[in-house]
């Protein structure tokens, strides 16, 4: 900052200036300041306004609505809500210090919570979709028992969800007594949690796909989400995942107004401070105005209105402006006496607006973040925010209320465990009702039924819809058209030459056609469409843009031409496969989230799907999704040219790490129509939890006509394709594109003299899966069909077909060709030379064995 060089022109503009605020209002003060950025701008002085404002809450005193509840019962009911929540960590930890679980996370959260739990967050199909902090969940299982919901004996069995099977199955506990997970899990608790956000910065990305995706519904006419709103409750250091700011600028964009983050600013995050030696409530401004969302801070308290009021020469703002987080959190931990000499001390005009206030009224300045007045206020300005979506910078303090065992400490985060004194502290700090031996057993508190806090808790949740979190899961039927209305050509291609990628865009071309499937189609792209030959779809769905298309294409003549539409179908969602996928997962969870089911079919390049974006794909499993993903390009020989950084031998290897994903495999287009066939069914009919992911080839060759009868086979795993010759027997098993190969060498074997039986195999995982589930699999009665050896080649790494070796025959020799290591840049055969994975290496395999 430049020194001052003329104080008194200086004053005569500021004068100037607050005389245009006071005489002709606002809106001519914020005129005149544009036109004089508009002349700064013409003059290239090189002058941009900072994005920071100062340390101060951005809603006024004046602009504060009343607080529309009973503020003594909701703070006597978060203090519960606080106790719960720590007594339920703390008697795990006591039980065996192996279950962890967070104090200081929630504790500096509650207030936060309870706001929006009593006050904003509407329940049900037609309520708003919550995303919570993960760490943060033990407060939200204290609700839930305080609502009635979860019990006593729910709570003592906290990151205990097997030790609570067994209770019940020993009657040692009632019936229906549950294990909580440590996080929001809904495949662990599928009635309760919505929306996974454990892994860090997943939660943030999905909440704006999810927001992106109801605009979507409703503009497509295909459910009216107009009146719901997603909120999230993250924090300040998980802002530092690139994947919570992936996609700031697309909710700006989208104009996302139905979108509330709520980033709760306690300044620590595990190690120790978020930016010590900076300000992450200044950098998370200067970032979500710059991205074009509207920023509401939260920094002080209602204890602070009357010092800020009295600070007329402004060193209260200025000091605070000047206060570095590390220093902040400091402060957090130390006492009042400590804050009055350390921080009013700096200055004589600071040190006398605390003149008359005792070290025990310091102690207890709240900051905005612990105020639910104030978090009134911001939320409900929040809302009624047109255009944009809101963050609220909340500030708070880590650990808030756990005193010298926590608050504001360091160590903060993992404290687990608190001594007698700390909890009898905490008992005091918080009014809590509750004797000494009560504190000391961790006994939980839940009021008498019909007093008057539970009376307001239901009564407060019953306005809003009911409780919350809830998942549901009830929804329509849809009937499937027979695979000849969709796939017929793949059925009879009878020799056709195409790849099972043409084929596919075909098949999904014809379904957007059915009435009743096609608007439920959802086709996701991550700027690949024209790479995989979807550029027809364009034109025939449209893609999907909230604006429409506001310029004439280049291309307006073609007939593939760059259409988008207000209810384009198509979501093009960029390079971002992180939004691509967070896209797929609000498509795949609508049956649940809104009753609606879609099908999303998300086609990438498969290098750049589990290995890119897994996590998101393990979050996406953890919500029971339905849906196709489809790795097109796939094969670490197939995919020619591209080099080790596209070629894909691996995917289908994470794949099967993911238990409700059935991955695939085809090698023929009647495969891969008998598989979205089935898939369809599955998901929309019979409405089983399942996702299905599929690879595509971009290799075109024969494809031979498919006969149903084999449908079945190709679910489960593999069919016997064919077998001829006569001689030594032996066995090849083939799937995806270097099937050519395995069809040129048993073509080569059979001239030699032996009688060969070539399998196409459609999924290992699912053979193994099967294999190992029950003693009588679809694998032992395919391989009961031939004799001879067994020549597995792929073109994938050993371990995917090795996943059947336990299951076979004993008498049967196994080996596998595959392509581990890295791709190169070449051609398809000379590839498939240097792997071993050629015909010719097939024929030589078979023949060394015997
Ligand atoms: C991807 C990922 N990395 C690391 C963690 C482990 N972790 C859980 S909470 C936490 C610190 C959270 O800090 P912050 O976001 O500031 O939240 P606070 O607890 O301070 O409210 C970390 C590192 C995780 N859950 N996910």
């Amino acid at each position: 900052m430049q020194n001052d060089i003329d104080l008194q022109e200086t004053q005569e503009w500021r004068e100037a200036f607050a005389s245009v605020v006071a005489q002709a209002g606002p809106d001519r003060a914020r005129f005149i300041l544009d036109e004089l950025s508009s002349q700064a701008n013409g003059l290239r002085l090189g002058w941009r306004p900072s994005a920071v404002t100062p340390y101060v809450n951005t809603i006024s005193v004046d602009e504060q609505p009343v607080f529309p509840g009973d503020l003594d019962l909701e703070q006597q009911l978060a203090s519960l809500m606080r106790w719960n929540a720590l007594a339920m960590v703390v008697r795990a930890n006591r039980l065996t210090g192996e279950l962890g679980g967070h104090i200081a996370s929630y504790a500096s959260a509650a207030d936060l919570f309870e706001v929006g739990f009593n006050h904003f967050w509407r329940a049900g199909r037609q309520g708003d979709l919550v995303f919570m902090q993960a760490h943060s969940a033990p407060g939200v299982y204290a609700r839930a028992y305080l609502e009635g919901r979860l019990t006593e004996h729910d709570l003592s069995f906290y990151r205990r969800e097997l030790a609570a099977q067994k209770a019940v199955a020993l009657g040692e506990v009632p019936a229906g007594t549950r294990g909580l997970s440590s996080y929001p899990h809904p495949y662990s608790m599928p009635d309760f949690w919505q929306f996974p956000t454990a892994s860090m910065g997943l939660g943030p990305v999905q909440s704006i796909y999810q927001a992106r995706f109801m605009r979507y519904l409703t503009d497509r006419a295909q459910h009216d989400c107009s009146g719901r709103r997603v909120w999230g409750i993250f924090g300040d250091g998980e802002m530092d995942e690139p994947e919570s700011m992936s996609a700031l600028t697309m909710a700006a964009r989208e104009g996302l107004d139905n979108l509330t983050w709520v980033v709760n600013c306690n300044l620590q995050r595990l190690d120790g401070p978020v930016r010590g030696n900076g300000r992450i409530i200044d950098e998370l401004e200067t970032l979500f105005v710059g991205a074009g969302w509207r920023v509401i801070k939260l920094i002080w308290g209602s204890d602070w209105d009357g010092l800020f009021a009295r600070d007329h020469a402004g060193v209260l703002t200025q000091a605070l402006g000047q206060t570095v987080d590390g220093q902040m959190q400091t402060f957090a931990a130390k006492d009042g006496r400590y804050n009055r000499e350390t921080f009013f001390g700096q200055h004589p005009a600071l040190a006398a607006l605390v003149q008359g206030m005792t070290d025990e009224q310091i102690d207890g300045l709240k900051r905005g973040g612990h105020d639910m007045v104030k978090i009134y206020a911001a939320y409900a300005a929040a809302i009624q925010t047109k255009g944009q979506p809101t963050v609220i910078l909340a500030h708070t303090k880590k650990g808030y209320g756990m005193g010298q065992a926590g608050q504001g400490r360091m160590t903060t985060h993992s404290n687990k465990k608190l001594e007698n004194d700390d909890l009898l502290a905490f008992r005091d700090r918080f009014g809590l009702p509750l004797s000494d031996e009560q504190v000391l057993g961790l006994s939980f508190y839940k009021p008498a039924d019909g007093s008057r806090p539970l009376e307001y808790l239901r009564e407060r949740r019953q306005q809003l819809g009911g409780s919350l979190p809830q998942r549901q899961t009830d929804a329509p039927v849809f009937q499937v058209p027979e695979i000849a209305a969709h796939g017929q050509f793949a059925l009879a291609a009878d020799g056709k030459e195409m790849s099972t990628t043409m084929a596919f865009v075909r098949q999904l071309g014809a379904l957007l056609k059915d009435p009743v499937i096609g608007p439920k189609v959802v086709p996701i792209v991550a700027d690949e469409a024209r790479t995989f030959g979807m550029a027809n779809l364009f034109k025939q769905v449209g893609i999907y843009s909230s604006v429409g298309q506001r310029y004439s294409p280049e291309d307006i003549g073609s007939v593939l031409s760059y259409r988008e539409a207000k209810d384009g179908q198509i979501l093009e969602e960029g390079i971002s496969e992180a939004g691509a996928i967070s896209s797929w997962i609000a498509a795949a969870t609508s049956y649940a989230v809104h009753g609606q089911p879609m099908v999303p079919f998300y086609i990438f390049y498969s290098m750049f799907g589990f290995q890119r974006i897994g996590d998101l794909i393990w979050a996406a499993a953890d919500q029971n999704p339905r849906g196709f993903l489809l790795g097109a390009t796939s094969g670490r020989t197939t995919l020619a040219g591209e080099g080790l950084q596209h070629q894909d031998g691996t995917s289908l290897l994470w794949a099967a790490t993911v238990p409700n994903c059935r991955s695939y495999d085809p090698a023929f287009a009647g495969e891969l129509a008998v598989l979205v066939q089935h898939g369809l069914q599955e998901m929309l009919e019979q409405q089983k939890d399942v996702f299905y992911y599929v690879t595509m080839t971009n290799a075109n060759y024969a494809q031979p006509s498919f006969d149903l009868n084999q449908a079945e086979a190709v679910v489960q795993g593999g069919y016997l394709l064919k077998a001829e010759g006569q001689g030594a027997p032996c066995t090849i098993l083939a799937s995806g594109a270097v099937m050519t190969e395995a069809l040129q060498a048993f073509d080569e074997l059979v001239r030699k003299g032996r009688r060969v039986y070539l399998y196409s195999i459609t999924s290992y995982c699912e053979l193994a899966r099967q294999a190992a589930s029950q003693a009588d699999c679809h694998l032992q009665g395919l391989l009961a069909q031939s004799q001879g050896p067994i020549v597995a080649v792929s073109d994938w790494v050993r371990a995917v077909p090795e996943q059947i070796r336990a299951y076979l025959p004993a008498d049967r020799s196994f080996t596998v060709l595959a392509t581990d290591g890295f791709g190169c840049s070449d051609t398809r055969s000379a590839l498939r030379e240097k792997f071993g994975v050629d015909a010719n290496a097939i024929v030589g395999a078979v023949e060394r064995i015997v």
